[in-house]
């Protein structure tokens, strides 16, 4: 049977996305890599990352660290001290690397499940829509919103730098109506802070690897997850 195994924000942990991959019994052959964004930045090893997952053919959707590489690479966002990308920027592979990372989405969707970085706003009638029409390369609001969004109020106004954040506003998957996904179940990251998070219909698999957490998969047809833990912190608050 084939496997979609998701993984968790990776952020150049390429060391542990092989140890994961070992824990898993991965098989290219039979098995989905479903990234949720995120590959890299923050972490030691975004290339390789890269590298790695291209060349497996893995899926995945893009995360807001994907966005800020595209934007440098196009030099519309200066590099920052505290990137880590330098290697995709420099790589002599760079132009495969980029234009792979380029043709993710921002949205997935399976017939059960549908994957999407930060998560949906309350006020999309039609989330899956409303993403499948971004540009990677152009991102509008709402791909912004849907990489970046943890607590938002009930109108979809995200409570930015706030976490936790006072009501009105509320974690975006406890707004979220599902019934606007065709009734799917979600699987994000983007929130190592909030944690692994496994709730009727939603599997929040950000578990923190490059702050020396850990790097989480969850095998959608098991509904299981493994987790290994980072060899060490990489970045720090
Ligand atoms: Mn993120």
């Amino acid at each position: 049977m084939q496997r979609r195994i998701f993984i968790g924000d990776i952020q150049g942990c390429r060391e542990e996305l092989e140890r994961l991959l070992e824990e898993i019994r991965f098989d290219p052959a039979a098995d989905r890599l479903e990234p949720v964004g995120d590959l890299v930045n923050r972490g030691p090893d975004s290339a390789g990352c890269l590298r790695l997952l291209a060349s497996l053919d893995a899926g995945g959707v893009l995360g807001n660290h994907d966005l800020a590489l595209l934007a440098t690479a196009r030099g519309t966002r200066p590099e920052r001290k505290s990137d880590t990308f330098g290697d995709v920027l420099r790589g002599e592979d760079r132009v495969e690397l980029l234009g792979w990372l380029a043709s993710r989405p921002f949205v997935r969707p399976f017939e059960d499940l549908v994957l999407v970085h930060g998560g949906f706003s309350p006020a999309w009638k039609d989330p899956i829509a409303v993403l499948l029409a971004e540009d990677p390369n152009d991102p509008g609001p709402a791909a912004s919103a849907a990489v970046t969004i943890r607590f938002c109020d009930p109108e979809g106004n995200l409570a930015r730098g706030m976490d936790p954040a006072p009501p009105p506003y509320r974690p975006w998957h406890e707004l979220f109506d599902r019934t606007r996904v065709g009734g799917r179940t979600v699987v994000f990251g983007h929130w190592a802070r909030q944690g692994l998070l496994l709730k009727p219909g939603f599997r929040g698999l950000d578990s923190g690897c490059v702050w020396g957490g850990k790097l989480t998969g969850w095998i959608a047809e098991e509904d299981r997850i493994v987790q290994v833990d980072a060899r060490r912190a990489y970045a720090g608050i």
